[in-house]
């Protein structure tokens, strides 16, 4: 059985969502974070860091990379465009620009606010930090229009990526009024039952 080691509101929330939108059955091992300025990858998960997984022989982190590995192992067709779908590329693209561009000016607010609570003495690098994260959300702005999830009318693994993103970046205060269709979109998928069990746990 899948294990999945998760800590509340941490990037796991995003593999439980995914679990819990495949019905398949897994064993959750919940964690608080530990002390982050203990240094990197101090979690206790096998791979010191949330999400990790076990699978059998393999075990991962990396969130998109474990949602990726879900949908292709245990998806049965759904979640994702199949592998030579002309939106393919679009749903690889959403799921890496969650991580990989939309949130390290999140993290690195995260970190400045809540860690090392210093962020009142470097005002220019946060408001450079701001500006990557508010930059990444108008360009999901302007590609949800006349859409219903990012992909168009399909949910996706994608959704799952970016809305936890955009959740983030709603309580850091980088999604705001400016961007209407983003916020009616983390709505929606705040609607989904498993989004809304991932958040509970
Ligand atoms: N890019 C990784 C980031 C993983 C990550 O940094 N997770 C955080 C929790 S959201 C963590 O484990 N932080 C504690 C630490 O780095 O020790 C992913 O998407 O899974």
């Amino acid at each position: 059985m899948i294990k999945l080691h998760h800590s509340p509101l941490s990037r796991s929330v995003r593999i439980l969502w995914l679990l819990e939108e495949l019905g398949i059955p897994f064993e959750l091992v919940s964690a608080p974070l530990e002390d982050p300025e203990a240094g990197p990858f101090v979690q206790k998960t096998p791979w010191g860091k949330f999400p990790a997984i076990e699978d059998g022989e393999t075990v991962m982190f990396e969130s998109g990379a474990i949602l990726e590995y879900l949908i292709e192992r245990y998806g049965e067709g759904r979640l994702a465009p199949a592998s030579d779908a002309p939106n393919r590329g679009a749903y690889l693209q959403w799921i890496h620009f969650a991580e990989s561009t939309a949130f390290p000016g999140l993290g690195n607010i995260a970190w400045h606010t809540r860690v090392r609570k210093d962020a009142d003495e470097m005002p220019a690098a946060i408001e450079d930090y701001r500006g990557w994260a508010e930059a990444a959300v108008a360009t999901v702005e302007g590609a949800l229009e006349g859409h219903v999830f990012i992909l168009g009318e399909a949910f996706s693994g994608a959704d799952i990526m970016l809305g936890y993103t955009l959740m983030i970046a709603k309580a850091f205060g980088a999604l705001t009024t400016e961007h209407p269709r983003s916020d009616a979109y983390l709505a929606r998928l705040l609607e989904r039952p498993g989004f809304r069990a991932a958040l509970r746990s």
